[in-house]
């Protein structure tokens, strides 16, 4: 390839991005994108000349990578300005928390520091590389408003560069230069190895920090970068979340070696099988057992000879009642929110039970009290399922399964496969999708397949509608969703409209492993349009994407793992996100040179043997902090990363809570009237006693 030809049959390949665009139909009243493709960084900043590389505000004579001085000290503090769209800030919250599960990245709110990022929506989506030391802007414009766009823009942030950047990439990619925008060439430079590190990666098609094909292009449909296998014309640029390499790298770079918010993952693969262990007081063990045609595991699903184990309780003998519990290794958490995640599998006839314990700290020291959390009954139907189960802890503890036996005509067995423990609130609607190319193939255009309706914590009522063959004549390549209100139970004690409530909609990559998950994410934040009204008995108005995931993009990874398709969603209140600015403090001059003493040979005694500390004498145990803020040990004293999860937002030194929980204050409202009520009563009384 090489030739005009070679590239004009690429053109027709992703030409079908421009065909889109073109067609792209105008705001139909359902639409959270307008009807469109969401744009790209470099769509959404044309124009914006003073921007290099698309999204980088200008100083490319420094480097942050190889530059230690230009590195980010954790947690990096931020502020929400209140220029933002809500939206943005509830996007922006989100992909804090992607960065926490994956790395040692984290983020508190501003308090006075020298070096902070701030959130503000100016012209565009950019920023700088790597810590400016004075604070600096992170531009969240309009229609950046999205979880991979800030992920991007973090990623430069922390100091990394567009990936067809790397002074090797004319090995993987090739630049099509008389196809580029006058002027805009300077937006291919690379860069060499004095100036970039690669962090000993192979180049990454697959980054979030790629470019796509149609970049700074003259003609819309004729790309400016072509990759050199060419299957990847259609995975660069891509925007649903990091890369593996992407958390290589962030790793490397910041020498992490742990994350924030993952606390144990286990696919049963190795004989080790995590650290659980068998409980010798019950009737039965777990077997971990390998996976053949008829039983397949969940994390291969059949695919591979040979592995795939998952683990089993046999529950085809033996007394009715009879169990097998297996438990957890002992977990430390961090936070008081935690999501537990798993895949399981019930083959007997319906009764078997599969119970999830927990077992806390009972202040000796030992792992003891047993609390049941989640019974989940077996209805005979054979299939893998997905499980979410909301633990709330904040001492060390196990958790564990306990198969039972429920039938004397059972037999079969029950599976587990497939465990994610996060520090997170589990979403509030899942709703698993099986057999899903028969639904593909049986479901027309324009016709959507309905969940049922799920309850978000405050208690408003909402499904969503995927339309597997396209919602609209212009995208049939597209699945579509949206989200819709139900008319609920508590609609009548509701706040309507139901406004500056966050919907978000994730399709679930079912990789094992949570941290290479790459899911399709898409959020939007509701306001006072009338659609958001208390929803009639017949159904609320729908509101979503027609073109929420491509059926090619649906068909990669394990998106439709075992023919399976997870739809999570949550509806998130984002009222206490609407003043969030604070004011700058002029910086104290700091003169916090960063400490790169030679070693001295002189220095160099031998260590004497260490103290070895009682857990207790850690500044950080107990955790003081409040509502899941993470306590760290600082300079020999606690200090508290508060946490922001989709719903709350701590700040503070033990991270109090800001907004008072809807149902709580509607339960203090009640109770305000019933005071008011008896008072009355009483002063009655007293009168009719006058
Ligand atoms: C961010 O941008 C605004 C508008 O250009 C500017 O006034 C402000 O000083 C910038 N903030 C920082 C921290 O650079
Ligand atoms: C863009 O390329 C197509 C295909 O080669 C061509 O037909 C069209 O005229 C070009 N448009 C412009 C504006 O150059
Ligand atoms: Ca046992
Ligand atoms: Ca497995
Ligand atoms: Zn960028």
């Amino acid at each position: 390839m090489g030739s005009a030809d070679g590239l004009r049959k690429i053109a027709v390949l992703i030409g079908i991005f421009a065909v889109l665009k073109v067609q792209a139909v105008p705001l139909t009243g359902d639409n959270a994108d307008a009807g469109e493709l969401r744009d790209d960084i470099l769509e959404i900043n044309r124009g914006l000349n003073h921007l290099f590389e698309g999204d980088i505000a200008v100083d490319p004579n420094r480097n942050a990578i190889l530059d230690q001085t230009r590195r980010w000290k954790f947690p990096i503090p931020y502020i929400l300005t209140d220029s933002l769209d809500l939206n943005a800030k509830g996007v922006i919250l989100q992909a804090f928390e992607e960065y926490r599960l994956r790395s040692c990245v984290d983020f508190k709110p501003y308090e006075g520091e020298s070096s902070y990022v701030s959130f503000t929506k100016l012209d565009g989506c950019w920023s700088f590389v790597g810590d400016d030391r004075v604070g600096q802007n992170v531009s969240i414009g309009a229609r950046c408003d999205t979880k991979a766009i800030v992920q991007h823009e973090l990623l430069h942030a922390l100091g990394f560069y567009h990936e067809q950047s790397r002074s090797d990439r004319d090995d993987y990619v090739k630049i099509w230069w008389d196809e580029i925008e006058e002027g805009m060439q300077h937006n291919f430079n690379k860069y060499e190895d004095d100036f970039i590190t690669d962090l000993n990666t192979a180049y990454d098609y697959e980054s979030i920090m790629h470019y796509r094909p149609l970049s700074f292009n003259k003609n819309e449909s004729i790309p400016t970068i072509t990759t050199s296998i060419p299957y990847f014309n259609e995975i660069i640029g891509q925007r649903l979340d990091f890369s593996a390499v992407d958390i290589t790298r962030v790793n490397r770079m910041y020498d992490c070696a742990n994350t924030h918010t993952l606390l144990d993952q286990c696919s049963f693969e190795l004989i080790n099988i995590c650290g659980m262990i068998q409980n010798e007081a019950d009737n039965a063990d777990w077997v971990q057992t390998l996976s053949n045609p008829a039983d397949p595991d969940h994390t291969l699903a059949g695919r591979c000879r040979d592995s795939g184990y998952f683990m089993k309780f046999d529950t085809s003998s033996g007394a009715i009642g009879n169990s097998a519990m297996l438990e957890s290794r002992i977990l430390y958490p961090k936070r008081d929110e935690q999501c537990l995640q798993f895949f399981y599998k019930m083959s007997g006839v319906a009764g078997d039970k599969l119970v999830i314990w927990i077992r806390t700290d009972d202040g000796t020291g030992t792992v003891q009290n047993g609390r049941r959390i989640h019974t989940i009954t077996g209805d005979g139907d054979a299939a893998w399922k997905i499980a979410h189960v909301n633990l709330k802890v904040t001492e060390k503890f196990r958790y564990f399964f306990q198969g039972i036996r429920g039938s004397s005509v059972s037999s079969g067995a029950i599976l587990i496969d497939d465990i994610t423990l996060t520090e997170s609130i589990c979403p509030s609607a899942v709703w698993q999708i099986h057999k899903f190319s028969n639904v593909l193939a049986t479901t027309p255009l324009g016709t959507p397949v309905k969940s049922n309706c799920f309850y978000n914590s405050e208690g408003y009522a909402f499904g969503i509608n995927v339309y597997p063959s396209g919602k609209d004549i212009a995208y049939p390549d597209y699945v579509g969703m949206t989200f819709f209100l139900c008319s609920g139970e508590n609609d009548a004690v509701m706040e309507w409209p139901a406004k500056n409530r966050q919907a978000t909609i994730v399709a679930m990559d079912q990789d094992p492993d949570v941290r290479l998950r790459m899911s399709s994410t898409r959020s939007f934040t509701t306001d006072t349009d009338p659609r958001w009204n208390k929803p009639t008995a017949t159904s609320g108005q729908e509101f979503g994407w027609s073109t929420f995931i491509s059926i090619q993009h649906l068909q990669r990874r394990s998106f439709l793992k075992n023919d399976d398709l997870i739809i999570t969603a949550d509806f998130n209140d984002l009222t206490h996100l609407i003043k969030t600015e604070v004011p700058v403090k002029p910086a104290a001059p700091s003169n916090e040179i960063p400490e790169e003493k030679p070693v001295s040979e002189l220095k160099m005694r031998p260590e004497t043997p260490k103290h070895r500390e009682a857990r207790a004498a850690n500044p950080c145990g107990p955790n003081h902090c409040i509502n899941g803020g993470v306590c760290v040990e600082s300079k020999g004293e606690a200090s508290c990363r508060c946490a922001s999860s989709q719903t709350t937002y701590y700040t503070g030194k033990r991270c109090e809570k800001t907004n008072i929980d809807r149902g709580i204050l509607g339960a203090l409202i009640g109770g305000a009237a019933g005071t008011v009520v008896l008072t009355l009563a009483i002063f009655t009384i007293i009168r009719r006693a006058q």
